[in-house]
């Protein structure tokens, strides 16, 4: 808690005020007390000892601090009064804030009076999360006018700043309960596929600027066998953009049962804070592959290295027309290599120099 006390000044029978500052009017009133006045200062006597303003406590950099998480009714600044000054409290406007802001923010701050003591209290929390979302500001200082009257002076107005210190009160969030991205297999080496900072938040509102800090990426321990870190890297820390690494290839990856990856991710904000998530990657088909002829007599060959040699064979009269059912050893049969079972059509076409009725060979 920042609680400041008026060191009084005991000033006799004249009083003095500086010209252009408070500070001057500190100095003129040492000076009141041996009854000198300097060019720079306004000396009046006091018909009564009372009959003057109090003085502000020296604050350093005349900025008093609060933390955002105050509690509501904690004083922060205490003046004694003389007797026969009164104090008020205003908010100064500035920037580009509307006035109706400023009343309200004004109604967080009030001045009491207990005895011969004014207190600056905070009459509401200033939490700079609960001010942003009602007024759309990142709030850093306010300056508080305090200003004494008094029956037989001029008021004095005197401008203290109040800087509202961020706390840290939130873990950096993701923005959706599950990350998950779709990959093309096509998708070329180096091309960033997701950028963490799109998808992740830090409720924390910092007024100085970027609240979230940098992102990582570190090994998917729950399941080794599909932890993404040998196809996918993390490249600009700061964005946390996801960038492909090694070739896709669905056809490559299906025979594994790899066609999904995880990649434990993380995002820190600027205190060190981190919030680990799963981002779960599908590799997606893409129509790369022709069809491909097969036949159940044949071994399955994986890499195709080994092409299998069937040769088909029907026996039609001349002037036949309609389907060829009796063909030996089966019905031709063609099927996609991608898995996304586009639909085939059959064509016959003869080699230069063939003739129909021959016969028709057709080569895995
Ligand atoms: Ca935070
Ligand atoms: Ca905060
Ligand atoms: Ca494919």
């Amino acid at each position: 808690m920042l609680l400041l006390s008026l060191q009084m000044t005991s000033l006799g029978a004249l009083k003095c005020y500086g010209k252009t500052n408070d500070t001057l009017t500190r100095k003129c009133a040492l000076f009141c007390t041996e009854n000198d006045c300097p060019s720079y200062c306004i000396c009046v006597n006091d018909k009564s000892q009372n009959n003057a303003c109090s003085y502000l406590p020296v604050i350093p950099n005349n900025t008093l601090q609060v933390k955002e998480t105050i509690t509501a009714g904690t004083p922060i600044l205490s003046i004694n009064s003389t007797g026969s000054d009164k104090w008020t409290l205003a908010l100064q406007r500035s920037g580009v804030v509307d006035g109706s802001i400023w009343n309200e923010l004004s109604s967080y701050f009030k001045l009491y009076k207990f005895g011969n003591i004014y207190e600056i209290i905070l009459n509401q929390t200033p939490d700079l999360e609960g001010i942003f979302e009602r007024f759309a500001i990142r709030l850093k200082q306010l300056t508080l006018i305090l200003t004494c009257k008094i029956a037989s002076n001029p008021d004095q107005s005197h401008s203290v700043h109040l800087e509202i210190l961020p706390v840290n009160e939130f873990a950096p969030e993701y923005k959706e309960a599950i990350l998950k991205q779709n990959v093309s297999e096509n998708t070329k080496i180096g091309t960033v596929i997701l950028m963490l900072i799109n998808l992740t938040m830090d409720r924390d509102v910092n007024p100085d600027g970027r609240e979230l800090g940098d992102f990582g990426m570190t090994n998917y321990l729950f399941d080794a066998m599909r932890d993404g870190k040998e196809y996918f890297e993390m490249k600009d820390f700061s964005q946390g953009s996801i960038v492909v690494k090694k070739c896709l290839d669905f056809e490559a990856l299906v025979p594994m049962n790899s066609t999904r990856f995880y990649l434990n991710v993380s995002a820190s904000d600027i205190h060190g804070v981190t919030t680990y998530t799963t981002l779960t990657i599908n590799i997606v088909d893409v129509d790369d592959l022709p069809p491909e002829f097969y036949y159940s007599g044949c071994p399955v060959v994986l890499d195709k290295t080994a092409p299998c040699h069937v040769a088909y064979e029907a026996l039609l009269s001349l002037n036949y027309i309609g389907p060829m059912t009796d063909i030996v050893p089966s019905l031709i049969h063609a099927r996609d290599m991608d898995t996304l079972n586009t639909e085939l059509e059959f064509s016959l076409e003869l080699s230069a120099g063939e003739k129909l009725g021959i016969s028709i060979w057709l080569q895995f």
